[in-house]
C-alpha cells in the first residue's frame, strides 16, 4: 500500500503557543513515522496582518527551530518555508479565480472581524483561505492535521478542488480530509477559558508560549481561572477552566480525559493546578533543551533549503498540470 501524504503548517505570527503544540505540532511529530509528511512554516500567512519585520524574522527562526525541537525529523518529514516554494502563491491566485466572494465571506475568521466592526483587514487576509487551499492541493495531500479553527478552511479547499475536478472532468486534485484529534483540538486561554489560546493576543497571561521559562509557565497555570464548584470534572460548559486544564494534561500525557480524571479526582484545585503545571513544565523543558542543542548545531538553513527543494519538485509538477488543464500554458 502506498504511504498516504499529509501536509500542514503553522504561521509564525508570534511565539508558538501550547495550543499550537497540542493542536498541531505534537501531532505532526506523531504522524511523520506513518505518513509522507510535509510541514511548512506559513510565513506568507503571517503578513495578512501587519508585522514588524525584525520580530517576524525572529519568530520565523524560532518556529523553524521549534519544529525540530518538538521532534520533527528532516529525514522523515519535508520541512520548508512556504515562501521558498513560489508555486504556493501562483496556485493561490489560480484558486482565487475559482472561488466566490460568498464563500470567503462565510469564513469564520473573516466574519468574526467584521462582526467586531473591524474594517481595516487587508485583501490578503480576506483571500488567505484560497492560499491555504493552494498550500494543500499542490501536494495531493490525503490528510491535513489541524485544530478545530482550521477545519472550515480545509472544507473550502475540498469544495474548490471538487469544483475544478468537475469543471475539467478529471481528477486534477486529490480531495483532502481534515484530520482532527479526539482531544486537544482547541486549547483555551487560561484567563478566559471560553476563548482560544492565540499567539497574537495582546495579553499573554492566559497564553503559554513554548519558549516561556518554566517559572513563568508554572505561574500562568497556577493563576488559571477556575470556578467555585470545587470538583475536578470534565464539563466544558459549567467548568471551562478546569476542563481546559484536564485537556492540556491529557494531550501532553497522551492519555484519555478519563485517565486524567481517575488520577486527579481527589485533588483540590491548587493541587490539581500543580499537577498540570508539572506536566506542562516537563514538556517545555524537554523542548527547550532540544531547541538549544539544535540552535548550536546551526543546521536550520540546510534543513529548509533541502525541504524547499523537495517540496518544489512536487509542487511544480502539480502547478504545471493545473496550468495546462485550465489552458494558461501550452
Ligand atoms: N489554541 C489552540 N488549540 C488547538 N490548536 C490550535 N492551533 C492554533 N491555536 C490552537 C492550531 O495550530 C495550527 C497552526 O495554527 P496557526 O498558528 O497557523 O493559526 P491560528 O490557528 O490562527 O493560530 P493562532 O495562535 O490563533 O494565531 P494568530 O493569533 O496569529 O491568529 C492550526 O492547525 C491550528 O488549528
Amino acid at each position: 500500500m502506498d504511504t498516504k501524504r499529509m501536509i500542514s503548517g503553522i504561521k509564525p505570527s508570534g511565539h508558538l503557543t501550547l495550543g499550537n503544540y497540542i493542536g498541531a505540532l505534537q501531532n505532526f511529530v506523531k504522524y511523520q513515522d506513518d505518513y509522507e509528511m510535509f510541514v511548512f512554516i506559513a510565513n506568507l500567512h503571517t503578513i495578512t496582518v501587519p508585522q514588524d519585520p525584525s520580530e517576524l524574522r525572529n519568530n520565523l527562526e524560532e518556529a523553524a527551530l521549534l519544529y525540530l525541537a518538538a521532534g520533527l525529523n528532516p529525514q522523515k518529514a519535508t520541512i520548508f518555508l512556504q515562501s521558498d516554494v513560489l508555486e504556493h502563491t501562483q496556485l493561490g491566485h489560480i484558486l482565487a479565480c475559482y472561488s466566490y466572494l460568498g464563500e470567503l465571506n462565510r469564513m469564520t475568521q473573516y466574519k468574526d472581524k467584521v462582526a467586531k466592526g473591524e474594517t481595516n483587514h487587508t485583501v490578503g487576509f480576506y483571500t488567505y483561505p484560497t492560499l491555504m487551499a493552494a498550500d494543500i492541493l499542490l501536494y495531493d495531500a490525503h490528510f491535513v492535521p489541524v485544530g478545530i479553527d482550521q477545519k472550515q478552511h480545509v472544507e473550502l479547499t475540498r469544495d474548490i478542488a471538487e469544483r475544478m475536478n468537475n469543471r475539467y472532468n478529471k481528477e486534477l486534485f486529490l480531495i483532502p480530509e481534515p484530520l482532527l484529534e479526539e482531544v486537544g483540538v482547541k486549547i483555551y486561554d487560561l484567563q478566559e477559558p471560553t476563548k482560544k489560546m492565540s499567539k497574537s493576543d495582546i495579553s499573554d497571561k492566559g497564553c503559554i508560549y513554548l519558549m516561556d521559562t518554566p517559572k513563568k509557565a508554572r505561574k500562568k497555570i497556577m493563576s488559571a481561572v477556575t470556578d467555585s464548584l470545587d470538583k475536578i470534572a470534565y464539563d466544558p460548559i459549567n467548568q471551562p477552566g478546569i476542563s481546559n486544564l484536564i485537556v492540556i494534561a491529557a494531550s501532553l500525557k497522551k492519555v484519555s480525559i478519563e485517565a486524567i480524571l481517575l488520577e486527579t479526582q481527589d485533588l483540590r484545585y491548587g493541587e490539581f493546578k500543580k499537577y498540570v503545571a508539572d506536566i506542562v513544565v516537563d514538556t517545555l523543558e524537554t523542548i527547550q533543551n532540544k531547541y538549544a542543542e539544535i540552535k548550536e548545531q546551526n543546521i536550520l538553513q540546510e534543513v529548509l533549503v533541502d525541504g524547499a527543494n523537495k517540496a518544489r519538485t512536487i509542487a511544480n509538477k502539480k502547478l504545471k498540470e493545473v496550468q495546462r488543464t485550465i489552458g494558461i500554458e501550452l
